[in-house]
C-alpha cells in the first residue's frame, strides 16, 4: 500500500464521499427492514436460487409459477440458514418494479456441497445437484488427493462422479495414464478441451441432471461452460504467468439451464475441498477397489500405516489397491471424523 500526503480539500471530498456511501448504505438497510418486517409483500412463491451475492442472492420463479417467469434480487429472513445456488426456495416479489424481494422459505435439500472455509466453518458450494463435474487439466495440476476427496464426497452424497480432463490439447501421457488409472476403478472420465470445441462426450451426460463444474481454479471450468453455453459469456482468465496458477476468476457459484436440458453450476475454483464432516465408513465406502479388503486387518484398531496384517497393505501387494489411492486413502482417514 502507499502512503500519501492530502490536502485538505482532498481530505473534505474524501470524508464527503464516505459520508455518502454510509448514507447510501443505511437507506438499503432500512429499506430491506421494513420489507422483512412490514409484510408488504405478495403471496409467496417457490423458486430457484441461481447465484448469490453476500446477503442476497438472485431467485428465478419456477416453469410452473402461475405469476408467470420472473427473475429477482432477494434478501433473505435472517432466521433462515445461509442460502447455495440451487436451492429451491419460497419468496416473496418486492411490492415496487426492479425492487429487492425476500427469501420467506428454504425448501428441502436433496444434497449440498460445502467446504470449509479456512475458519473452521463451512461454505456453501451448491445445493440440489445430482452430477459432479471434477474437472482437472495438464496445467494447473491437481494432486491425486484433491481428486480421490471430491470423489469420496461425491459417493457420501450420492452424486454420480464425472472425472472430466480439460485442456487435452495440452495433455501428455501421464495425463492420459491418470484418467486410465481411473477408468480401471470404474469412474467415468472424460477427455475434452474447452478450447477446440471437443465436448461431444459430455453433451449427452447432461440433460435431465444438475451437474457442478468443481475444481482448481484455472482448469478451465468456467471456459466449458462458455462452450456448452455459447449464449453466455462467463469471464475466464489466463493462468498467472508468475505462479503457473490460476487466478480465481470465478467468484461466484451459478446456475445455467442448458438448451438441451438440464442445469449446469459453473464454481469459483478452490484450492482445499475439505470433507469435514465425513466418517470413516464414509471415506472407505468411497474407495470401492478395497470393498472386499476391508475388516480384514489384523488388528481391529489398524491405522493401516505399518501394522503387522494390515488388510490394506495386502491389498496393495495384491496389485489391487495403488500406491496413490493408498495414500490419498491414509490422509483422508487421518483427517475423517469420529464414526457414528
Ligand atoms: N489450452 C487450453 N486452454 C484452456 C482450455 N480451457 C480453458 N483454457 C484456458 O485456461 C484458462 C483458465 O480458464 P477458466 O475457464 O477461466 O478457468 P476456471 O476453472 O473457470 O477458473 P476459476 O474461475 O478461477 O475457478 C483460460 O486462459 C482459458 O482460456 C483448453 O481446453 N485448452
Ligand atoms: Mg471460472
Ligand atoms: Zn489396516
Amino acid at each position: 500500500m502507499s502512503a500519501r500526503k492530502l490536502n485538505r480539500q482532498q481530505r473534505w471530498r474524501i470524508d464527503k464521499i464516505q459520508e455518502e456511501r454510509i448514507a447510501r448504505l443505511a437507506k438499503r438497510e432500512a429499506h430491506a427492514h421494513a420489507l422483512l418486517t412490514q409484510g408488504d409483500l405478495a403471496a409467496e412463491r417457490p423458486g430457484l436460487v441461481l447465484a448469490h451475492y453476500g446477503t442476497q442472492v438472485q431467485v428465478e420463479s419456477l416453469a410452473d409459477d402461475p405469476h408467470g417467469y420472473c427473475l429477482q434480487r432477494c434478501h433473505r429472513r435472517s432466521n433462515l440458514p445461509a442460502l447455495a445456488t440451487g436451492d429451491r426456495v419460497l419468496w416473496q416479489p418486492s411490492p415496487q418494479e426492479d425492487g429487492i424481494g425476500v427469501v420467506a422459505a428454504l425448501l428441502p435439500r436433496r444434497s449440498l456441497l460445502e467446504r470449509p472455509d479456512g475458519q473452521g466453518h463451512s461454505k456453501l458450494i451448491a445445493a440440489n445437484i445430482d452430477q459432479l463435474l471434477i474437472v482437472i487439466a495438464p496445467q494447473p495440476a491437481t494432486r491425486d488427493l484433491a481428486i480421490d476427496r471430491y470423489l469420496v464426497a461425491a459417493h457420501a452424497a450420492d452424486l454420480q462422479a464425472l472425472l472430466v480432463l480439460n485442456k487435452s490439447d495440452l495433455a501428455e501421457s501421464a495425463d492420459h495414464e491418470r484418467l486410465a488409472r481411473y477408468r480401471r476403478l470404474g469412474y467415468r472420465c472424460l477427455s475434452l478441451s474447452a478450447r477446440n470445441g471437443t465436448l461431444d462426450e459430455l453433451r449427452p451426460l447432461l440433460p435431465g441432471h444438475v451437474s457442478a463444474c468443481v475444481g482448481l481454479s484455472g482448469v478451465g471450468k468456467s471456459s466449458l461452460v462458455n462452450v456448452l453455453l455459447p449464449d453466455i459469456q462467463q469471464v475466464t482468465r489466463a493462468l498467472s504467468s508468475h505462479s503457473g496458477l490460476g487466478q480465481h476468476t470465478t467468484t461466484t457459484a451459478r446456475l445455467f439451464h442448458l438448451q438441451g436440458g438440464g442445469d449446469l453450476i459453473d464454481s469459483p475454483g478452490i484450492r482445499e475441498f475439505g470433507l469435514g464432516l465425513l466418517s470413516t465408513a464414509e471415506i472407505l465406502a468411497g474407495f470401492p477397489e478395497i470393498a472386499s479388503w476391508r475388516g480384514r486387518c489384523r488388528f481391529r484398531n489398524c491405522r493401516h500405516d505399518s501394522e503387522p496384517g494390515c488388510a490394506f497393505v495386502a491389498a496393495c501387494a495384491a496389485g489391487e489397491l495403488s500406491e496413490e489411492r493408498f495414500a490419498s486413502l491414509r490422509s483422508l482417514l487421518a483427517d475423517a471424523g469420529t464414526d457414528d
